[in-house]
């Protein structure tokens, strides 16, 4: 496999954009059709396609299209589709056993991931990990492991936060729509405070957490919190990047008030914003991470790691679930890890960042509703604005995203707003393929701001 070249291969595929009918096509017409009468109306979906295969940066459907893939199903196949280090780790756990579960009769598998985690998160202080099976359930968990320890009960979060689905994450979710939206009673003891949200709030790093820690004290009580828990760089709330200063100042107020800071790198960790965990970018080291998405290659896993003095708090059973740590789902952690640390796939994705910024803010000179380029990274999105005002404009956005797929791009919107398109390519993809996308993404912005 030769890096970047025209005639790259992942897998048996061309990485290529390549439309054979209109998207959807009939194939993914007829199984749409199948969908609405099996499914639950509840479940929703970005583009009305089914998939057949996908490696690298493309998928390719059922009608024969294939499409550059710049949302790598939500930020988690960052080593790229069907990796060869997953899928042949894959098939030779498989092989050996599927299931033991590992509070019954253990493997070494699990442990060797935990070790990963350990090694890898930040801080070079003694660590533990466990193992789940989604994002909700690290954060859950994180949240359990820091009530026993604390003795504590609030739990803190902040706007435009995303944490999960289930009952008690949907309270730390900051959006109704559509995560929330009659689903309550919520959690009880969950407060959410401000973010620093620079393009938003014009302030600095400092003056956005001391309103954060002056309101947490007022409201709370500092020795009531058990948890702070943040996304370093939040992500369904729109990319997010807090001003400087911000997290250093949340995580000192944690360590000199006794709370335990929860940094949730379930979207930004993995090599995702050019480095193996965001929290690096400013040097802050959480108490606990929690980890899921990038950790491997698609499979469905996730972590909770931190302090050991921490993590060991929780009574012997208390931490746990049938599938928690699946054995296939860690062989193919331990070869996302290896992929990572073989192709340097940090050093990927602030090569991503340097193609994308420029040509975003190309597009943004030329149309002109393009109010911030953020993110960094593989995790880069664009806030868009009615032209001339700061009237978010999620109509704009949802009109320009469905171009894209309808070009053989796939992106994702975000933002509380809906008014922010988002772009997570895998890692490895080919940037002639990334220069494609970019692109066809520009063309969509000029048709739809003509
Ligand atoms: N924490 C920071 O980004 C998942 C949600 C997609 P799960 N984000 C994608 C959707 O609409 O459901 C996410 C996240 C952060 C937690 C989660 C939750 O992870 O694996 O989806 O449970």
């Amino acid at each position: 496999m030769t890096a970047n070249t025209d005639h790259e291969m992942f897998n048996g595929l061309v990485q290529e954009r390549r439309l054979v009918t209109a998207i959807p096509g009939p194939k993914s017409q007829a199984l749409q059709a199948r969908r609405t009468a099996a499914i639950s109306a509840g479940v929703g979906a970005t583009l009305p396609i089914f998939i057949t295969k996908a490696a690298g940066g493309v998928v390719v459907d059922v009608d024969g299209n294939s499409l550059i893939d710049m949302g790598s199903g939500i930020a988690v196949t960052s080593v790229g589709n069907s990796n060869k280090e997953v899928v042949d780790r894959v098939v030779e756990q498989v092989n050996n056993f599927t299931h033991t579960c590992f509070m019954v009769t253990q493997y070494e598998g699990y442990v060797e991931v935990c070790e990963a985690l350990n090694r890898l998160t930040p801080g070079d202080h003694e660590k533990r990990s466990a193992l789940f099976n989604t994002g909700a359930e690290a954060v859950e968990n994180a949240v359990k492991i820091a009530r026993v320890y604390t003795k504590r009960q609030a739990v803190v979060v902040f706007e435009h936060g995303y944490h999960g689905r289930t009952n008690l994450t949907m309270a730390m979710t900051a959006k109704v729509a559509p995560y929330k939206q009659g689903f309550g009673p919520f959690a009880p003891e969950v407060y959410r405070m401000p973010l620093s949200y620079p393009s938003h709030d014009g302030l600095s790093g400092a003056e956005a957490a001391a309103h954060a820690i002056s309101r947490m004290n007022k409201e709370i009580g500092a020795e009531n919190i058990a948890a702070i828990v943040i996304e370093p760089i939040q992500g369904e709330g729109g990319f997010i990047v807090p001003a400087e200063g911000f997290l250093p100042a949340l995580v000192k107020y944690s360590n000199d008030s006794g709370i335990v800071f929860v940094a949730d790198e379930v979207q930004t960790g993995f090599c995702r914003t050019g480095n193996w965990f965001a929290s690096e970018h400013e040097g802050i080291i959480p108490d606990l991470i929690t980890t899921a998405k990038g950790i491997a290659g698609g499979l469905p896993l996730s972590a909770v790691t931190g302090r050991a003095e921490i993590m060991d708090s929780v009574h012997a059973g208390g931490l746990g679930g049938t599938y928690g740590g699946n054995p296939v789902a860690c062989a193919a952690a331990l070869g996302s890890i290896a992929a990572m640390e073989a192709e340097d796939l940090n050093a990927k994705a602030v090569r991503i960042e340097e193609i994308m910024k420029p040509r975003l803010a190309q597009i943004a000179a030329d149309t002109g509703v393009i109010s911030d380029i953020r993110g960094r990274g593989a995790m880069i999105a664009v806030e868009i604005m009615k032209k001339g005002t700061d009237e978010p404009d999620a109509e704009m956005t949802n009109k320009i995203a469905k171009a894209c797929h309808a070009n053989g791009v796939v992106v994702l919107t975000a933002g509380t707003y809906g008014n922010v398109l988002r772009f997570l390519p895998p890692l490895v993809m080919p940037e002639h393929l990334l220069e494609d996308a970019l692109t066809i993404i520009e063309q969509q912005f000029k048709e739809a701001t003509a």
